[in-house]
């Protein structure tokens, strides 16, 4: 686990390798392993000075996530965090001078137990990120982390970085103060050695007589201003859903106003509520370990060698063409961007340029890189130059007549192992593949806007695609750098479908006569970004109109229809109020100042005298997502829980706190979620009715 050294100088080195890990990892073992190697090196009269390093390419990645799943007691956790304290303050206060080598990644223990040393030098490593996430994961960085943070940098400082949960570049952590020095990495164990040897009486600022937190302590002017402050922040921010954040601001305030040791206690009791709670749990659950696992492709057919994508076409050079073509060549992928004429290719190509440009200006990206992407697309209207591309995408009009000319002219240049995707938002793939020659290299690819911006792509299986299909989605997928959830077809496949609903009960509530100020606050309480009245003013009322009437038209006698139905037909036929394109939609959308709800909403849906409360208004609208998305998996449109939670937080911001739209259905109680959307759709329609077994659907 540790493999440790003592020079002829007296310099001890402890070098973190946990076997059988691929990164090293804080739990009971290790850390007990750590406090033996430390103790032995403070009780060697030989040992002048000691260097914590590893012996892996990064540093030390923080607690062992996986545990992070177990149902531990307070019992069972609380002596581990304590006696990683004590462990920090022996290397604090023994005499004898600590330096961490941060050779790589640190974060959260990890980077606390460099914050245990005296000094931190750190490798010039591009890749190296230095941090403390853990609020990122539903905990807080409870090794010491909210006590030595803000006695370094100050309270705003401090609280600043740890609600931020941020990974930092070695070069950030340097700017920060969280780093002392910066060298190459062939030097690092030696800069480490020799300053443990030049500074013997080293010491940390908090073990000094006279020590003040820098810019003022707790109950001084600067701290009575900032916590208020604070307090509302991080309410306005989370409202309430993430209890990591009231802990932080809790363990900040609470243990700065004390000696660290008692900080230190008092961090490590709100640090195991936390491991306990049932937030991180379904934060952990879905946000680490599924999404790594949608990111590494655990749904990839067997038995399909690697694709490799050199070349795509894309087909509707519009908004979300040009996005798909910027992410693609922005990973090194020739892109052809064809339209009906050279001149609409070229806008769709410029069109793309601009958010490069906005990003060589604020230094993110410099202008040779922004240059060399842009070489890769190139606007065309011949279909000629799709040749020897491994992939076409369509994007152009959601109309099945355009779809499938574009499918038969692409494919006529396509060769046999080359897939055909519809980026389609929600026609059955199954349906647009009858205009395919090869429907079993016919899949669906739904990118959300901006493609740039949004993380998720879904994968939808059409009743005749292959695994090699699937496979080659995947990998490209994977190569353009986003998280793909694969699910079969069906109307709206599963992200359009589910995310309707909650767009759908926002209109359904206007109608009823519920504020829309209510809706749309509660909507953004329950932890939705926007509310569902801006969401539609955004997409627009008129795709929304449309994809209704083509839903009635495919489903005849079997469309059930929807409140909001005619809410749709009003707005678009009767006020011409289309949404924010056209400046008007629920919301008035002036160009020189902020927008707002329609004064006339009123007027057209007048207010009912008893108005639900904000709780009931906010389970309406996340409940009904999750009645959808049990619906889906029962249907098979989702075979797995995680690609519906997955789907849910990247693909329309489902919040986390709840771990997704099916694991809401479990932190919720299933019998408690199922109780109350019976009781919903007894009074607002049989829609909230869930389907059979919502035990086995949810899990
Ligand atoms: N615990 C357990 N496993 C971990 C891990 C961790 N902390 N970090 C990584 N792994 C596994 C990961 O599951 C994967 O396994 C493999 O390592 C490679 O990871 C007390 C309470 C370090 C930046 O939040 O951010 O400390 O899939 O594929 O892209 O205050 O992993 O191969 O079987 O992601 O190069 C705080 C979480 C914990 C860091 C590397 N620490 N990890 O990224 O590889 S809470 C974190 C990461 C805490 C203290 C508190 C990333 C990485 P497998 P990978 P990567």
């Amino acid at each position: 686990m540790f493999e440790t050294g003592i020079d002829s100088d007296g310099i001890a080195v402890i070098k973190w390798n946990i076997p059988d890990r691929p990164v090293n990892v804080m739990n009971e073992t290790t850390m007990a392993g750590f406090r033996d190697e430390v103790e032995r090196a403070i009780a060697d009269d030989a040992v002048k000075g000691v260097v914590i390093a590893s012996a892996k390419d990064d540093f030390i990645a923080g607690a062992d996530i996986d545990g992070f799943l177990e149902d531990l007691s307070v019992e069972a956790l609380l002596p581990q965090f304590l006696m990683f304290d004590r462990v920090g303050r022996a290397m604090e206060t023994c005499g004898k001078p600590f330096v961490a080598a941060i050779n790589g990644h640190a974060l959260g223990g990890g980077f606390e137990t460099a914050l245990c040393c005296h000094y931190r030098i750190a490798a010039d490593n591009p890749k190296a990120r230095i941090g403390l996430p853990e609020i990122g994961l539903g905990v807080l960085p409870g090794g010491g982390g909210t006590q030595r943070i803000p006695r370094m940098l100050g309270l705003q400082a401090g609280l600043q970085m740890l609600l931020d949960g941020r990974k930092h570049t070695v070069d950030e952590a340097a700017k920060m103060g969280l780093v002392d020095a910066v060298v190459p990495p062939g030097e690092l164990l030696d800069a480490a050695k020799k300053w443990a040897l030049d500074n013997p009486d080293a010491s940390q600022p908090w073990d000094r007589k006279g020590f003040r937190l820098p810019g003022g302590n707790v109950q001084s002017q600067a701290g009575m201003q900032l916590f208020p402050a604070a307090n509302a922040m991080g309410r306005e921010r989370s409202f309430g859903n993430y209890p990591a954040v009231q802990a932080i601001l809790s363990c900040v305030y609470e243990g700065c106003q004390r000696h660290i040791d008692v900080g230190l206690r008092v961090e490590s009791k709100y640090l195991v509520n936390m491991i306990r709670h049932p937030v991180t749990k379904a934060m952990v659950r879905t946000g680490f370990f599924e999404m790594a696992k949608a990111r590494k492709l655990k749904a990839r057919p067997e038995g399909v060698p690697k694709a490799k994508i050199g070349k795509i076409g894309i087909l509707g050079a519009g908004m979300m063409g040009g996005g798909i073509a910027t992410a693609s060549a922005g990973r090194g992928i020739d892109c052809v961007l064809k339209d009906i004429n050279r001149a609409t290719a070229e806008n769709g190509k410029a069109r793309a340029a601009a958010p490069l440009e906005r990003r060589v200006k604020q230094g993110r990206m410099t202008a040779e890189q922004a240059s060399a992407l842009l070489g890769r697309i190139a606007p065309t209207d011949d279909y000629a130059d799709l040749d020897g591309s491994d992939l076409v995408i369509e994007a152009v009009f959601e109309d099945r007549a355009i779809k499938a000319s574009v499918t038969e002219a692409a494919e006529a240049r396509l060769g046999d192992d080359a897939i055909f995707a519809s980026n389609t938002s929600t026609l059955p793939i199954t349906g647009l593949a009858e205009a395919s020659a090869r429907p079993a290299n016919f899949i669906g690819l739904h990118f959300f806007s901006p493609v740039e911006k949004m993380p998720l792509v879904e994968v939808i299986r059409g009743a005749r695609t292959g695994d090699a299909a699937v496979a080659t989605a995947l990998d490209y997928v994977q190569a353009i750098g986003k998280t793909p959830i694969v699910v079969n077809d069906g109307r709206g496949f599963f992200t359009s479908r589910v995310f309707a609903t909650f767009v759908m009960e926002g209109i359904a509530m206007l109608k009823e006569g519920v504020a829309p100020a209510l809706i749309e606050n509660a909507a953004r309480i329950a932890g939705m970004p926007v509310g569902p009245l801006e969401v539609v003013d955004n997409t627009s009322l008129g795709l929304s109109l449309a994809i209704r009437r083509q839903w009635k038209k495919d489903l005849g006698k079997a469309y059930t229809g929807h409140p909001a139905d005619d809410v749709f037909e009003l707005f678009v036929e009767t006020l011409d109020r289309p949404g924010r394109k056209a400046g008007k939609g629920f919301y008035d959308w002036p160009e020189d100042r902020p927008k707002r709800l329609w004064p006339e909403l009123g007027r057209h849906f007048p207010r009912a005298a008893d108005q639900p409360d904000v709780g009931e208004v906010k389970q309406r609208l996340l409940h009904i997502q999750s009645v959808e998305a049990l619906r889906c998996r029962a249907e098979g449109v989702v075979t797995e829980r995680a690609d519906a939670d997955v789907g849910s937080i990247l693909g329309w911001g489902f919040p986390m706190y709840t771990g997704g739209v099916l694991s809401w259905v479990g932190q919720t109680g299933v019998d408690e979620f199922t109780d109350r959307c019976n009781a919903l759709a007894d009074k607002h329609g049989e829609r909230f009715f869930p389907p059979d077994e919502v035990e086995a659907l949810a899990v």
